[in-house]
């Protein structure tokens, strides 16, 4: 159901509160962003502690809190027409669902790697971000705020799988993906083409933070990629963007610097995401796989076992003849292994 102005409750500090509100805006939907609590106090409580949270109208009217942008983003497809971020070709719809889990799952590791590992970066969001509920807290009462969030935050870097091991796999990952984003931005306007998919707002979200925000991969994308500092921003207000009904790439037309997107896909998110769902299959305390010849070692993360089954939900869905299209595109880059039959 349409509402006036939809209710969002999240930070400027969170990536994914980031990535839909870029698309909220892209899509021309109204809302209404609530940046504390406080201001959602009158709101229902989502099931999950996450942001963003999206509070819809159900049949009788009552506000329901969602959590978790993905399936948001395909429910606001659903209920608000026009300008979608979803290709209509069920094989470039699957590469816009695997880059956008690749931003949502992989390129958060950098994101949350970089601001709580370094102490210019724990320094600089344990100051800022706690001022984004109440920008007018005492400063006192900001001093003990900051020392509670940051030691919470550092606390959780297992969650990501962000240690002294797999700190320069997530690294030189995140440079690597830099690079290739640029390459493929001398040609295209965006991610999917020449319109943007939600695929791009994933990856945008988490960059909001990464390029513009922690001073250590900040310095790192403004030295080397200014084209992508420049495309971050450009992304996060699109409502003036005229699209284009034939904008997204086509599978039979498939650029070589999606090609290569892909690949950089392959020799990250596809082993963790592949070694992740064995763990947990198996009830083994540690993932442990090899990224780029590099030891990669974490807890094993149980949402990301369900985001690799969503994906093959997605993959099982497509016709006989969408499979054969998609394959030969994944065919050599790696991300083939997360769909094809066990052996
Ligand atoms: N899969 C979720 C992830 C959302 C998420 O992890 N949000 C972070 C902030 S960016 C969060 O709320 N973390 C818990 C916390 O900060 O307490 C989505 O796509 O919305």
């Amino acid at each position: 159901m349409q509402q006036d102005l939809l209710p969002v409750r999240g930070s400027p500090g969170s990536p994914y509160t980031r990535k839909m509100l870029a698309l909220l805006r892209f899509r021309r939907i109204p809302y209404r962003f609530l940046q504390s609590e406080r201001d959602a106090a009158e709101l229902p409580q989502p099931k999950v502690g996450l942001i963003p949270v999206f509070y819809f109208a159900d049949e009788a009217g009552a506000l329901q809190a969602e959590v978790d942008s993905t399936p948001i983003i395909r429910r606001l497809e659903d209920e608000y027409a026009g300008r979608s971020v979803i290709p209509a070709d069920p094989v470039m719809a699957f590469v816009n669902y695997l880059l956008e889990d690749y931003g949502d799952e992989w390129l958060t590791k950098a994101m949350f790697h970089y601001r709580w590992y370094y102490d210019a970066d724990i320094e600089m969001a344990g100051s800022v971000l706690p001022h984004y509920a109440d920008v007018s807290v005492p400063d006192e009462q900001i001093a003990k705020l900051k020392a509670a969030f940051s030691e919470r935050q550092i606390s959780r870097l297992y969650v990501v799988g962000s240690n002294d091991t797999t700190a320069v796999v997530i690294e030189d990952s995140y440079k690597r993906f830099l690079a290739a984003l640029n390459e493929h931005l001398k040609a295209l306007p965006f991610l999917m083409g020449r319109r943007p998919g939600s695929a791009d707002f994933a990856c945008m979200g988490q960059l909001t933070q990464l390029v513009q925000f922690d001073p250590t991969p900040a310095r790192i994308a403004a030295a080397g990629f200014p084209r992508v500092h420049a495309w971050v921003s450009k992304v996060e207000d699109l409502c003036g963007l005229q699209v284009e009904a034939d904008g997204f790439a086509e599978a039979d037309d498939f650029p070589a610097t999606l090609s290569a997107l892909l690949q950089e896909v392959g020799r990250t998110y596809v082993p963790v995401m592949l070694a992740n769902a064995r763990a947990l299959d198996q009830g083994l305390s540690q993932v442990e796989t090899e990224v780029e010849g590099k030891t990669w070692t974490q807890e094993p993360f149980p949402y990301q076992g369900k985001c690799l089954q969503w994906l093959r939900i997605e993959y099982a869905r497509l016709s006989t003849e969408d499979k054969i299209r998609l394959d030969s595109l994944l065919a050599g880059t790696g991300c083939e292994r997360l769909v094809a039959p066990p052996d």
